[in-house]
């Protein structure tokens, strides 16, 4: 157990083991924050394939047992860490599974995060708050760009919880006066999302057809557009909002939309291959109800943060096709990935 120093800012991480959460946890120790995480018991007990994002990190942070579905044990975490800020990142956060399990999703991640602020606000309500909204709260998007001010519409259970979880964050602001901030985050990736998510699927689909594991690769629906950041520039955005005087609301995106097809493109092109060759649209992956056009506008959080995305698509997607094909062993010839650049 590492010991507690009193004159350090402690910050504790809902989701700690996500891709989200180990950046942010990456930059809060180089910021030299004390940082705390609640983690499922189940990833302490299988470290190698639940901690697999922290393991560099393992030294440095604390970990705390607790469920998203029990408020006394979400309890026992504020008592024992009295953070400073904190970060609400974990949930149910599969969209296309949010079909398939409504319920679960909705309790989780509603429940959770009513947890979360009902014990900051007994335990800690000078702690500050930031709530991992989603652009999936726009949904059937009824302006473009979105920004704070657009209405929203939301098309899954996963993105009515979010709502909901925005909705509290504010209500708590407003009734109690917490410090209580929401991130609309825009899509956002890394080498680290998890193989479920489209860009994780089509660059880890790429590099095993590569390496002659794979023959094909199976997505859904092509035509959907996103606007993809990099989860490390998204989670600078995150810690700055938790820095204002005053708690507020900030869309946090490129302001650039590509489609799915596009990110295709752009990962076969980086190892010099035809997607046609590969690629199938399978009816199966469809969803019930599509967001087919999300992009937002970043200008307050650009006025307000001075906050920018720094990764370009074209950056992202190459880390991501790199980083996959290195981990299988798999070199991108050097006239390829020259040619990709061009
Ligand atoms: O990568 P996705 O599964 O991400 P989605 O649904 O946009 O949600 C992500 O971003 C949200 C922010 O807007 C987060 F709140 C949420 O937690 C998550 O991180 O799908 C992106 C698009 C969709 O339109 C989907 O229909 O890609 C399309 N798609 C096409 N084929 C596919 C596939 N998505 C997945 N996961 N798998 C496919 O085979």
């Amino acid at each position: 157990m590492l010991e507690r120093q009193s004159d350090r800012r402690t910050a504790l991480i809902t989701g700690i083991t996500g891709q989200d959460g180990s950046y942010l946890a990456e930059l809060l120790l180089s910021k030299g924050y004390e940082v705390h995480g609640v983690v499922r018991r189940v990833a302490l007990e299988d470290p190698s394939r639940r901690l697999g994002r922290i393991a560099s990190l393992l030294e440095r942070v604390h970990l705390h047992a607790a469920s998203l579905e029990s408020f006394p044990s979400i309890y026992q975490v504020f008592r024992t860490v009295q953070p400073d800020e904190c970060y609400h990142l974990a949930a149910q956060s599969f969209v296309s599974y949010s079909f398939d399990d409504e319920f679960s999703t909705l309790n989780t991640n509603i429940n959770g995060t009513h947890f979360v602020l009902a014990a900051l606000k007994d335990i800690v309500p000078t702690c500050r708050f930031y709530f991992a909204g989603s652009s999936e709260m726009f949904g059937r998007v009824e302006e473009i760009p979105q920004t704070e001010n657009t209405k929203f519409h939301p098309r899954s259970a996963y993105g009515i919880s979010k709502v909901a979880g925005f909705d509290l964050t504010r209500n708590y602001r407003e009734a109690y006066g917490i410090h209580a901030s929401n991130g609309i985050l825009f899509n956002h990736e890394s080498p680290r999302r998890g193989f479920e998510f489209v860009t994780r699927k089509i660059t880890s689909g790429l590099a095993r057809i590569l390496k002659g594991e794979a023959k094909e690769l199976r997505l859904g629906n092509l035509d959907a557009k996103r606007d993809w950041g990099h989860a490390r520039d998204y989670v600078e955005a995150m810690w700055l909002m938790l820095q204002q005087k005053d708690p507020d609301d900030y869309v946090v995106a490129t302001g650039i939309t590509h489609s799915v097809k596009d990110f295709i493109e752009m990962a076969f092109a980086q190892v010099g291959m035809d997607p046609d060759e590969y690629v199938v649209s399978d009816p199966d992956f469809y969803r019930p109800a599509e967001v087919q056009l999300l992009i937002g506008n970043p200008a307050k959080a650009q006025s307000k943060l001075g906050w920018r995305a720094k990764t370009d698509f074209e950056g992202l997607v190459r880390e991501m096709v790199a980083t996959d094909c290195r981990g299988l062993g798999v070199e991108i010839p050097a006239k390829r990935s020259a040619e990709a650049r061009r």
